[in-house]
């Protein structure tokens, strides 16, 4: 077993002190916090390779072409693609997932057709098919949970017919801290003929994703989320999926040839990749990835399961604290969300603020699951691989001082 707490002094933020108390991040859902090798390697990349890429033939184009293309291959293999053409640059999640509507999803969804989503989505994973059922006449069908907040695979079955062209997914949930079948979802859709989108933005930096084995069609993911700077995601396609796709936009790089009254397109995947790309990102998401090899995903796992552990119990037995999603640690990720009752968890994350804990409060990106749920907002905490059990009873203790604090249970409140 790894020893996680070596990895800390590589995350100089960690080291600070917030509202007077010592920072405990519990906040690495939104955004994860990036280790000095990737700084490193980004601000390298500035100062000795930088140029634009596929453009120029000198030596600095060429050496910023080989990083951003060996970027390409560290993606490629880190999720197990069939060939680095399968690996699109994006912004970031959302934009790879609007990607997918707005050119599979213009070409394929008519009038009629289905598309079926979880409740659980994240807005990113909701909203363009939403739309593009609306645009295109098409049906938006929404999966159930079950009672403790898993996806209910039976509810999929019921709800996947033939008249369903697109199934998308979450593969891991941002509120309920769940992790989806996608291999049976895969089978599932792919038995009716439709295909499926995998959104891993609380996946692929947590958990070891293979998107063959998983029989993904698409895929798709932020960096930020795994430690590289913003602005950087990924777009996995099946190379026949996306050969057969319009481009997404127009502009330099992304084309064949350019005529006054026509254009042709470049091969995969410089197609989707228009204008000038986000080519330090690239680079730092590739060295987040070596960072994350380096330690190896299954004990990011083993770890993540380690401080869920070490919560739940505690968080269980605090009366009037309620925890949406499992109650089980081995069906978790690292990331718990729940409400003190009767207390806003604005003012909960207020709370927990002023003992230097950063939580996320609010409805996270998912109102429909929040409606669902019958709640508006919740708190959440979500770990990473620098996170440790002290940060963890930093944050039971805090969320029990707050209940004092404003009297939950006590039948007053301040
Ligand atoms: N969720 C959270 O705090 P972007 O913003 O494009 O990097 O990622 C969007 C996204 C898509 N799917 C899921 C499951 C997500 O969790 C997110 C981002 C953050 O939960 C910010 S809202």
């Amino acid at each position: 077993m790894v020893n996680f707490k070596q990895y800390r002094p590589d995350f100089p933020i960690l080291d600070q002190q917030v509202n007077g108390e010592k920072l405990v991040y519990l906040d690495s859902a939104a955004t994860a916090q990036r280790p000095t090798p990737v700084l490193e390697r980004v601000m390298k990349f500035y100062q000795t390779d930088n140029a634009n890429v596929h453009r120029g033939v000198h030596t600095l184009a060429e050496r910023a072409t080989a990083d951003y293309e060996a970027a390409r291959v560290t993606v490629q293999k880190f999720i197990n693609a069939a060939k680095p053409e399968e690996i699109i640059f994006t912004k970031g999640c959302t934009d790879a997932l609007n990607l997918v509507a707005a050119t599979y999803g213009q070409m394929n969804i008519q009038a009629g057709d289905e598309i079926v989503i979880s409740i659980a989505e994240h807005h990113s994973n909701l909203i363009p098919w939403q739309q593009l059922a609306k645009q295109k006449g098409a049906t938006l069908k929404y999966i159930g949970l079950t009672d403790d907040g898993e996806l209910d695979l039976a509810d999929a079955k019921q709800k996947v017919t033939d008249q369903t062209k697109l199934v998308a997914i979450a593969h891991a949930t941002n509120v309920l801290g769940t992790v989806n079948p996608i291999q049976e979802l895969a089978q599932i859709a792919h038995q009716h003929g439709a295909v499926i989108v995998v959104d891993g933005a609380q996946a692929v930096a947590h958990m070891p994703v293979d998107v063959q084995n998983l029989d993904a069609d698409f895929y798709a993911f932020s960096g930020h989320k795994m430690m590289s700077p913003t602005g950087i995601g990924v777009l996995y396609g099946k190379a026949n999926l996306l050969e057969a796709m319009p481009p997404y936009q127009y502009g330099g790089e992304m084309i064949g040839e350019v005529h006054q009254q026509d254009s042709t397109w470049a091969p995969i995947p410089y197609k989707f990749e228009a204008g000038t790309q986000n080519i330090a990102g690239a680079v730092g998401l590739a060295a987040a990835i070596d960072y994350l090899n380096q330690i190896g995903m299954e004990q990011i796992v083993m770890h993540e399961q380690t401080l869920v552990k070490h919560l739940l119990p505690p968080l269980l037995a605090i009366d009037q604290l309620t925890i949406y999603g499992p109650h089980d640690p081995a069906k978790h990720t690292g990331v718990v969300a729940f409400n003190l009752n009767g207390l806003h968890p604005h003012d909960l994350a207020t709370a927990l603020d002023m003992e230097g804990i950063a939580v996320r409060a609010g409805h996270h990106c998912a109102q429909p699951l929040m409606e669902y749920l019958k709640v508006t907002a919740t708190a959440r905490a979500s770990f990473y691989l620098y996170n440790t059990e002290a940060d963890v009873d930093a944050l039971v203790n805090a969320i029990k001082k707050a209940k004092e604090f404003f009297r939950i249970g006590t039948g007053e409140t301040k």
